[in-house]
């Protein structure tokens, strides 16, 4: 099953949900919920079937099918962040080429690379996050913001995995060069998240270390940059991650952490106004943002 949710003008967000080759978005309320976030509380507090309840509220007559092309191209209902994440946290170098970009020679990332104890930090509250089609941000001080395509899980309170989705920590990369406690500056800010386009339940991922990433930066409808990379080439496990966050850290349900990049957008290719970045896999479907100077 595949989840996530619809916005009709500046209104709030509704959940749908794919299953069976067929896009359903709820049309009002069923069982009291409305949101993605609401199905996954039910899902950790009660036990709930997100399909089973789907099906009762097709048969309520809360539901109308929907084309998902439409919905990517957000003529009426837009796609919107798949869940309102009440917080979004990063973990970083878990890739052998992020510690290799960050730094010459070895130093703080090689370390942070091959610790037990991986790097998490602070990443996004909903309000800074955008989801398919919303605009990325770069900072107006930052000469050099890259994207930086991810892998996300949506984790529930108690560390279960709810689903796995594309992510883009965009990150202004100068910022965190000039010096390291620079990072929630370089990390945190107006549209630094972006994620979605939808929420993929753990059934449809039999296999989460061999996902396909790529992402291509457009400028003008040029590519500029284009680059792959799988989590087959991860050095962490998911579940470590939620672990390890969890450590002397209650998280609520919905929270996303987004895994650490393995693509890397080299310096002469930094983001720009007006550039496109586009995150593809075959697993998880397309996202695709402007970039916006904010
Ligand atoms: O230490 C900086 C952040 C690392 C990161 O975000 C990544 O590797 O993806
Ligand atoms: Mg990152």
């Amino acid at each position: 099953m595949k989840i996530f949710q619809v916005r009709e003008g500046g209104g709030t967000a509704r959940v749908g949900l794919v299953e069976d080759g067929r896009t359903l978005v709820l049309q009002s309320p069923h069982d009291g919920m409305a949101t993605a976030l609401d199905l996954f509380a039910a899902q950790e507090e009660r036990g709930l079937e997100p399909a089973r309840w789907l099906a009762a509220a097709e048969k309520a007559g809360c539901v109308a099918e929907a084309d998902w092309q439409e919905l990517a191209r957000g003529a009426e209902l837009r796609l919107t962040v798949p869940v309102t994440p009440p917080e979004v946290w990063g973990a970083g170098v878990t890739y052998r080429r992020s510690a290799d970009f960050r730094e010459e020679g070895t130093g703080i990332y090689d370390r942070v690379y091959s610790a037990e104890r991986p790097e998490l930090f602070f990443k996004a509250t909903a309000s800074r996050c955008v989801g398919p089609g919303e605009p990325i941000g770069r900072r107006r001080d930052s000469a050099f913001t890259a994207a930086e395509p991810e892998i996300a899980i949506v984790l529930g309170r108690r560390g279960a995995i709810l689903g796995y989705t594309l992510a883009n920590d965009v990150s202004a990369w100068d910022i965190e060069r000039d010096n390291p406690l620079y990072l929630p500056q370089s990390k945190v800010y107006r549209g630094c998240f972006a994620f979605g386009p939808a929420i993929v339940t753990p059934d449809e991922i039999p296999e989460p270390y061999a996902i396909t990433l790529r992402c291509r930066v457009l400028r003008g409808g040029r590519e500029i940059f284009a680059g792959e990379a799988s989590t087959a080439q991860m050095k962490r496990r998911f579940e470590d991650l939620g672990d390890w966050l969890r450590r002397s850290n209650e998280i609520p349900t919905g929270t996303v952490l987004s895994t650490g990049t393995g693509i890397i957008q080299p310096l002469e290719t930094g983001l720009e106004e007006g550039d496109v970045v586009v995150l593809s896999s075959p697993q998880l479907g397309e996202l695709s943002n402007p970039v916006a100077l904010v």
